[in-house]
């Protein structure tokens, strides 16, 4: 028999950095806390990055009674970033690694009465990643802590986290079978094992067993269809039990035709999470693992990328049961540190040891953006290669992919280590034009036909407080993001050869380093602010798009209620091919289409607005002002939108609205612009320089329009008009 209990009471905590044999005492003296549990809930969510990063000690008495069992073991779900754990004052192991399992026996160090007392450190140091990332780097017991008591006959509990049982089913699409291996690990002679209904007695050699079935007329783990899921279980003669629910699939992935599911086109389309919500930082509980699922089925997204680390094996479960198409990877990103191969390497394995079983992972990733802050050299490749070999060694069964930075040249030997591909891009909000991303993968699709590629990160931030008649770049209003979304749907629908495509992010989460958008320390990309309590308008156009299950119209713009305009956009998202508008009880126009409903309607006083589609209705509440409502503007200096009137250039001759690389073709106006430049470039000293070196990064503002480069550079409104006087006078 097994028995496992999780110790979520009799915790103290004492937020110190104490040497190990001074805290037995504060198993009674220290602040009394239950599990799960982050010390940086509040501080790693309020700006100003400046959060706790350091030592804490989690302290606590263990009965006589919870050590009942012939052999006992600690299991730790997540201790962020790194742990070591003694009994009664002696060390019994260190964890590298916040994100993943591990288990330490206590059997053979146990007195009359024990104490536990585990230091967790998230403090920063140049071995164990992350390092380098906007999200908050939370620390604690953020997850489950249990005993687990076994017989002395027992399935392994130590390496790597094992969860001491590997299923791996092979399916034949054509004979609807599957052929199921299951291997287990453990210090007795005899193992049986079951798979649907049969059982073998199998022999264990040097530790491992390992026995094989054939399960005719499967039934296949069908992703949001039929995420059907099959049970293995492992027995041993002194009781002990282990076992693991599987899904038998295919998966496959075609340089022009994207995603297969399988044998059947299936685009991966959906969102990307970090575990975080806000007043609870990564300390969640089920219920709340279960309340994000249910957002996500709302939206109707048949992936997620679970970033940038692994997450509790509750999710995976969740997503196994729901059929959502998973994303995994390890924390290796945005910095290449020297001296943290090993640590990428462990926590690789771990990722796959412990992961290995849920149907729902199809691809590990094996890094993010780590070029952001590190050169491609001979050491950044190695750990890659060495990675993607684990990873093939490993798991026979899966692909490899990475997400890299917008700046990586398509060249880059690095792009050749994984098995498939995928780009950040953020052209529309950090930098550039949207429609720059669908050039950047149109010119990728057709230098490199045979090259499987997709886009791993894309997003607008929004606080949904802010709003504009004429949404803009950089001016966080829920309605630009909403628009960039628009931009993007289209875009990745025009491109079935995108293998995945993975909006960043579903949810608003923690950034303490962050300060913008009118918000201290969040990164509010997401469609879902960070307490979960609003969807933002974008959030119902990928629903329009992807729920086909529940019809719905979604009146947008519902919180710009004050608009200063004889006439406005009413927008309607829906998941029905025709809309009804109503203003004020009165049929206003009815419209046939596919997700975006665009209305115009005269702004008198003020309007009861109502959407409708068969049962589906929406309704707001628009109102007429006189002038612009300030408190929907984040930026209040930077409100002027229209500077240039179209009809007022003469087309004949150069102007801001051009783009860099038609100026700089024409040796007049590309003097005038080069000479501005170097003077700007002059003020801003390293960031100019990066930009000169950087081929990709010149290619990028060569199609970015004057105007654009120059109100990114934040150029006043008298400067930029004395510049375009100046290139109006120079015919093209
Ligand atoms: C990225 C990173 C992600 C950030 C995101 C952003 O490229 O991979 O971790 O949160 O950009 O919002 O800037």
């Amino acid at each position: 028999m097994r028995n496992t209990k999780v110790l979520s009471s009799g915790w103290r905590f004492l937020k110190a950095a104490l040497p190990a044999e001074t805290v037995m005492p504060y198993r009674v003296q220290g602040e009394q806390i239950s599990l799960p549990h982050t010390w940086n809930a509040v501080d790693g969510q309020d700006g100003g990055n400046d959060y706790h990063r350091g030592t804490c000690w989690y302290v606590r008495e263990l009965t006589a009674e919870e050590l009942n069992g012939e052999h006992v073991f600690l299991e730790i779900n997540g201790a962020a970033m790194t742990a070591e754990v003694y009994l009664n004052g002696n060390k019994l192991a260190r964890h590298e690694g916040g994100y993943s399992t591990f288990r330490v026996e206590l059997t053979g160090h146990l007195a009359d009465t024990n104490v536990l007392a585990i230091s967790v450190s998230n403090e920063d140091n140049g071995t164990v990643y992350p390092q380098k990332a906007d999200f908050t780097f939370y620390g604690g017991l953020y997850r489950e802590v249990k005993l687990i008591s076994v017989p002395k006959e027992h399935f392994e509990l130590v390496k790597d986290g094992t969860p001491g049982i590997k299923v791996t089913p092979i399916v034949d699409l054509e004979k609807h079978s599957a052929a199921v291996t299951v291997e287990t690990w453990q210090n007795a002679e005899n193992v049986e094992i079951t798979v649907n209904g049969e059982t073998r007695r199998v022999p264990s050699e040097n530790g491992c067993a390992q026995a094989e079935f054939v399960i005719e007329n499967v039934r296949l783990w069908d992703g949001l269809d039929d995420p059907f899921l099959y049970t293995a279980e492992a027995k041993l003669d002194s009781g002990d039990t282990v076992s693991a629910r599987f899904g038998c699939r295919t998966f496959r992935c075609d340089p022009e035709k994207g995603f297969f599911l399988n044998g059947r086109s299936y685009p991966l389309r959906g969102v990307s999470r970090h575990q975080d919500v806000k007043g609870k930082g990564n300390a969640l509980s089920y219920e709340d693992h279960k309340a994000d699922m249910a957002i996500i089925k709302e939206l109707g997204a048949n992936t997620l990328r679970l970033a940038h680390y692994q997450h509790a094996q509750e999710f995976y479960d969740l997503c196994d049961e729901n059929g959502i198409v998973v994303w995994a990877e390890i924390p290796y990103i945005t910095m290449h540190m020297k001296n943290g191969r090993e640590n990428t390497l462990n926590q690789m394995r771990e990722l796959i040891t412990q992961c290995y079983n849920h149907p729902c992972i199809a691809v590990w990733g094996l890094s993010n953006e780590i070029t952001a802050a590190s050169v491609v050299n001979e050491d950044l490749l190695e750990n890659h290669r060495l990675l993607n070999d684990l990873c093939h060694r490993m798991d026979r069964t899966r692909l490899t992919t990475m997400a890299n930075v917008f700046m990586l040249e398509t060249d880059s030997p690095i792009l050749e280590i994984p098995d498939i591909n995928s780009y950040n891009l953020y052209f529309g909000w950090y930098l550039g034009e949207m429609s720059q991303t669908d050039e950047f993968f149109d010119e990728y699709h057709a230098q490199y036909p045979d090259r499987v590629i997709g886009f791993s990160e894309y997003g607008a931030d929004a606080n949904p407080a802010y709003h504009a008649e004429h949404p803009e770049r950089s001016d966080y209003t829920e309605d630009y993001q909403a628009l960039y979304h628009e931009h993007m749907l289209k875009m990745i629908e025009e491109r079935p050869y995108l293998w995945a495509t993975h909006v960043w992010n579903l949810f608003d989460f923690a950034a303490d380093g962050r300060d913008e958008g009118g918000k201290h320390g969040e990164n509010q990309k997401g469609l879902v602010t960070f307490d979960r309590s609003l969807r933002k308008d974008a959030f119902y156009l990928y629903k329009a798009a992807w729920n086909k299950r529940e019809p719905f119209v979604h009146l947008c713009g519902k919180r710009y209620i004050n608009r200063a305009v004889e006439e406005t956009e009413i927008k309607v998202y829906s998941n029905q091919p025709a809309v009804t508008l109503y203003v004020d009880g009165v049929k206003f126009a009815g419209q046939t289409g596919k997700t975006v409903f665009r209305f115009r309607i005269p702004l008198l006083g003020e309007h009861l607005i109502r959407a409708e589609s068969g049962e589906a209705s929406d309704t707001m509440c628009v109102r007429r002002v006189s002038e612009p409502d300030e408190s929907y503007i984040y930026n209040k200096t930077s409100t002027v939108v229209n500077w240039f009137d179209q009809d007022e250039l003469n087309p004949d001759c150069f102007s801001v609205q051009d783009t860099l690389a038609e100026l700089r073709a024409n040796p007049q106006a590309g003097a005038v612009v080069n000479a501005m430049m170097e003077k700007a470039s002059a003020s801003r000293g390293d960031v100019a320089d990066a930009v000169k070196d950087n081929p990709a990064l010149q290619r990028m503002m060569g199609r970015m329009t004057l105007i654009s480069l120059l109100k990114q550079g934040g150029v006043d409104e008298e400067s930029v008009k004395q510049l375009n006087r100046v290139l109006q006078g120079i015919r093209k």
